[in-house]
């Protein structure tokens, strides 16, 4: 068995979550937030059998969008934090970032 842990964008959450359900995948949806935009995302946890592994990764994968994202960093990267005038850098949020972790023991209780 494995876990699947994918990062996705807010926006794709429904969507990805109706296409696993539909597809005969148990998933749970977890709220988590963005380590360097501080802002939410949405974490999903999917287990399944080694063999439908691949699987998942299509239906994560067509259901996830790519986005350009403009952030305003706070603090100048160096230099004099005085004449600092922030602008919009643009940075691009991925569709889905994936992780595959074997899974040792499962069980229900
Ligand atoms: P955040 O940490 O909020 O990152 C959002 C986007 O900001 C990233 O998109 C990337 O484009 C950019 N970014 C992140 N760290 C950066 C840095 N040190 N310098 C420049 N740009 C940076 P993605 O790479 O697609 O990641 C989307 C979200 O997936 C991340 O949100 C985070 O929640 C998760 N994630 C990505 N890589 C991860 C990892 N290795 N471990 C755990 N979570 C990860």
């Amino acid at each position: 068995m494995k876990l699947i842990v994918a990062v996705v964008q807010d926006q794709d959450s429904n969507r990805l979550m109706k296409a696993m359900i539909d597809h005969n995948f148990r998933v749970t949806k977890l709220a988590s937030t963005g380590g360097f935009l501080k802002s939410g995302n949405t974490t999903f946890l999917i287990g399944t059998e080694e063999i439908r592994v691949n699987k998942a990764l299509q239906v994560i994968k067509e259901n996830c969008k790519s986005r350009e994202q403009f952030i305003t960093p706070v603090s100048p990267m160096g230099g004099n934090a005085d004449s600092y005038i922030p602008y919009p850098v643009e940075i691009e949020v991925g569709g889905a970032t994936v992780f595959v972790l074997p899974v040792d023991e499962f069980h229900q209780f």
